[in-house]
């Protein structure tokens, strides 16, 4: 195997869910640890990031091993492929376009080549070290350049040996939320994303449709879809293959409210009808449907998993007495819990982050309340100055595995979130007044 430029495995199955695309290089670290080389050229049926070596597979220590996952851990910087992190859209997000420079730009990219070669020699000294005496390496995650409201983000992992980069993986946390707004634009609909790989734009959709992501494929990333009420339709683009798929199930006045209500992994097509009072599920992966009938006409439909066994649940927010009511899977039957005002804007997410979702509201007087599952305690958290036309996205946008308390602004395009993780804002410009918010963690 040459061993003097990088190579990149594909990887298929489970794995890839985790690790899309592992890149290795140079081969002068493949001859010295054994394990990289054994399970990556192989099958890849092992995380090898998730597996310590012992001693005799690899020159690295075991400790040692644990010590750079433990380190990446902590340093879950971020790193982005564009250079559009730091500028926030506004206006037309599909404008950009590049622009002549006349000769300025030539000698722009010249000076900025010679100052990245600096850069990555100054890099390469600063976190790796070859030791050619115990024939080993020493190496840990690599914090490169981070905007500010990625701190906490997700990050892609790089592993040096000495000064070669050896590794770069998809980070095993919990995948955060992308903002994303859903626009139409002459009767036809388009997804913008923001993600931590930078902008998506996609056109899907069109007027009268309503926007209903979900990962109904099950690959981990969601998958641009809308349900059109006027024929009853789900159109969706499933993100593991690009195919197009159109499913029927519902009809006019319906409510789409996918969630996982079986617990594979995988988005259902749901629906709440208000005339009737009924819940309509089809469960995407057997085909299955289920119907029962709970909520009241003018109940907001809030399917999320509230008792922890990893299957929504059916929910639904009753304003007139401030009451949830929720079916629990788990027991498979109805609780009802009065938290809130009448008025208050319901907010439900795992705030705490133990799996349960946690009742919460957030109220006129901008504060949020939070009752939270692990404790049956609840906090009352101000924020960012209440305004009533304010959308409420909140959302796991730090990858910490708890909800954030977020909004998005509809007359400025600005989303306020503060993350769970250190409490600091994120402020960010991305859609304009018009839009519809669908964050979810796209991931493309
Ligand atoms: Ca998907
Ligand atoms: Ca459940
Ligand atoms: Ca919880
Ligand atoms: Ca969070």
């Amino acid at each position: 195997m040459d061993t003097d430029s990088p190579m990149s495995w594909t990887i298929s199955g489970s794995l890839a869910q985790r690790y899309p695309r592992v890149l290795l290089g140079p081969g002068r670290f493949e001859s010295s640890c054994r394990i990289l080389k054994r399970n990556i050229s192989s099958e890849l049926t092992g995380d090898f990031l998730d597996q310590t070596p012992s001693q005799q597979e690899c020159p690295v220590k075991a400790q040692q091993f644990s010590a750079i996952r433990s380190n990446m851990a902590k340093n879950k910087q971020r790193v982005g492929r564009g250079s559009s992190f730091g500028s926030s859209p506004s206006g037309s997000l599909a404008s950009q376009k590049p622009s002549s420079r006349g000769i300025v730009f030539p000698l722009l990219i010249v000076v900025a080549l010679l100052a990245t070669l600096v850069a990555l020699a100054t890099v390469a000294r600063q976190y790796g070290e070859a030791d050619p005496k115990r024939n080993a390496f020493t190496a840990r995650a690599v914090p490169l350049s981070t905007p500010e409201y990625a701190a906490n983000a997700p990050a892609k992992e790089y592993v040096y040996a000495g000064s070669k980069l050896i590794a770069v993986t998809e980070p095993v946390q919990p995948a955060p939320n992308d903002l994303a707004v859903w626009r139409l634009t002459s009767g036809s609909g388009t997804w913008y994303v923001l993600g931590d790989g930078g902008t998506t734009t996609q056109t899907w959709g069109q007027t009268d449709d309503l926007p209903s992501p979900g990962d109904f494929d099950g690959d981990g990333k969601t998958d641009f879809c809308v349900f059109r009420p006027s024929n009853g339709n789900w159109y969706m683009i499933e993100s593991a293959t690009s195919k197009l798929t159109t499913l029927g199930w519902g009809q006019q006045d319906d409510i789409p409210v996918p969630a996982d209500f079986d617990g594979d992994s995988r988005a259902d097509l749901a629906l709440y009808r208000p005339s009737n009072q009924t819940w309509y599920i089809k469960h995407i992966a057997s085909g299955n449907t289920r119907t029962q009938q709970y909520g009241n006409s003018t109940d907001k439909p809030l399917p999320s998993d509230f008792d922890g066994d990893e299957k929504a649940d059916i929910a639904l927010w009753r304003d007139s007495n401030a009451t949830w009511y929720v079916w629990q899977s788990s027991a498979n039957s109805g609780t009802s819990l009065q938290f809130g005002a009448s008025g208050d804007k319901p907010v439900p997410g795992d705030y705490d982050g133990d799996l349960k979702t946690d009742h919460a509201v957030w109220k006129a007087n901008d504060t949020w309340v939070i009752r939270y599952s692990s404790t049956s305690s609840s906090s009352t958290l101000s924020t960012w100055g209440y305004q009533s036309s304010d959308i409420a996205v909140q959302g796991d946008y730090d990858s910490d595995g708890k909800t954030d308390r977020a909004i998005w602004r509809p007359s400025t395009g600005y989303w306020y979130i503060i993350k769970s993780s250190n409490s600091n804002w994120r402020v960010q410009q991305w859609g304009q007044s018009g839009d519809v918010p669908v964050p979810a963690p796209y991931r493309r």
